[in-house]
């Protein structure tokens, strides 16, 4: 399934209007002729802006607005963008300069700087539009899972090199799982809008699993896994695929590359490509771990990533699986009892939804995990 799909819709006046405003401050080329929203991501909001240059071909950028909510230092994570797009794109460029359309830029704006504060103090940038490709919000098919896998791994490798302390945690303890707990905790315990009775089930289901929250902490604290800088937002949909070859093009959203685990990075790749049902899907019959995908997800993950991880890394990836399913489930449980204050939501109960639709594909993780477990080891020594 497609995550934006060209849209035929009339352009909305509202749109055109925020759009051509915004992109004006930027150093963008030619007349403004249309402006439509990126339904996509749960966080910030995306809008995608075409000009047509003098010469009359039209050219496309992307334009964002930081979420203050949710990224409450936005200067931040401009720096840490502008560090690491730099970063990436002078290694990926030396090797193969052809490549500067399909890598992320960003534009400056008119006043300097790369970014434009706007009288309600939203804080906006601007990308290059990645021609020619695509985002899924479900992958179709294995090699789509294979590529995405591989780009993420890719990406891990060529930030590998970053120094951590160059780059500002944006947003402190993000993959922290046991603080993610000891918050649903806090917010139940609050139970500010009396929604708990009616999400006991699911809320006893995470409490069955709260032995799995510190594991990956405690392997770090152990030294048995290292912390290196990571994307932290894998979802399947932050890789940009070519159209008509399927391979990966680039690596998106990288408002939340951090210190972190490796781990994390894999197992929101199983969070997101496994499943053919959409992560808010309410028919949780379609929920389901396809070994296939799985499969071709260890494969393009080792193929690039499997020079550098250790073994405990290795052993860890189906459990990172289950892991970061089960946290994000608890974000949305959390978010669901305190009114869907963090994620965008667009129906009643959506957190709601999400979360039970994550709890299932945690159930299903726990009873494919002998199943992954043997294809990774056989993937290991091949
Ligand atoms: C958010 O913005 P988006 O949709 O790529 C969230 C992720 C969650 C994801 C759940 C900054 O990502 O952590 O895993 O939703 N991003 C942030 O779908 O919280
Ligand atoms: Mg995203």
């Amino acid at each position: 399934m497609l995550s934006h799909p060209p849209t035929a819709q009339k352009p909305d006046p509202r749109i055109q209007k925020l759009v051509e405003k915004i992109g004006d401050q930027f150093t963008l080329e030619g007349d403004f002729l249309l402006g439509e929203e990126i339904d996509s991501g749960h966080i910030n909001s995306t809008y995608r802006a075409t000009y047509r240059q003098a010469d009359g071909k039209l050219q496309r950028y992307i334009i964002q607005a930081i979420n203050r909510n949710v990224f409450k230092d936005p200067f931040s994570v401009m720096r840490n963008l502008e560090r690491v797009i730099g970063h990436i794109n002078r290694k990926v460029l030396r090797q193969n300069p052809d490549h500067a359309g399909q890598a992320l830029h960003l534009f400056p704006a008119r006043n300097g700087g790369f970014w434009v504060e706007d009288s309600e103090r939203v804080v906006w940038r601007c990308y290059n539009c990645i021609e020619d490709c695509v985002t899924y919000d479900i992958v179709e098919n294995t090699r789509q899972a294979f590529q995405a896998a591989r780009a993420f791994g890719a990406f891990q490798n060529l930030v590998s090199d970053l120094d951590p302390s160059e780059i500002v945690e944006t947003i402190p303890d993000f993959h922290h799982t046991p603080k993610r707990f000891a918050r649903l905790l806090e917010v139940a315990t609050a139970d500010p809008l009396n929604r708990l009775e009616s999400v006991k089930n699911e809320f006893a289901f995470i409490l069955d699993r709260e032995h799995y929250t510190s594991q990956l902490i405690d392997l770090v604290n152990a030294g048995n896994i290292p912390v290196r800088v990571t994307h932290n937002d894998t979802k399947i949909n932050n890789v940009m695929i070519d159209l008509h070859s399927d391979e990966a093009v680039c690596v998106i959203d990288l408002d939340t590359v951090m210190p972190g685990l490796a781990l994390y990075d894999f197992g929101d790749m199983i969070r997101t490509a496994t499943s053919p049902a959409a992560e808010d899907e309410t028919d949780l019959s379609k929920v389901e771990m396809q070994m296939p995908m799985f499969e071709a997800l260890v494969e393009g993950y080792l193929s690039t990533a499997g020079k550098f991880l250790n073994a405990t890394e290795i052993e860890h990836l189906v459990f990172s699986g289950k892991l970061i399913t089960l946290e994000v489930a608890i974000r949305f449980l959390t978010d669901h009892l305190e009114g869907d204050v963090y994620f965008k939501t667009h129906r009643p109960n959506h957190n709601l939804d999400r979360c039970r639709n994550q709890l299932k594909l945690v159930e299903k993780i726990e009873a494919y995990e002998p199943e992954m477990n043997a294809f990774v080891k056989k993937a290991r020594t091949r």
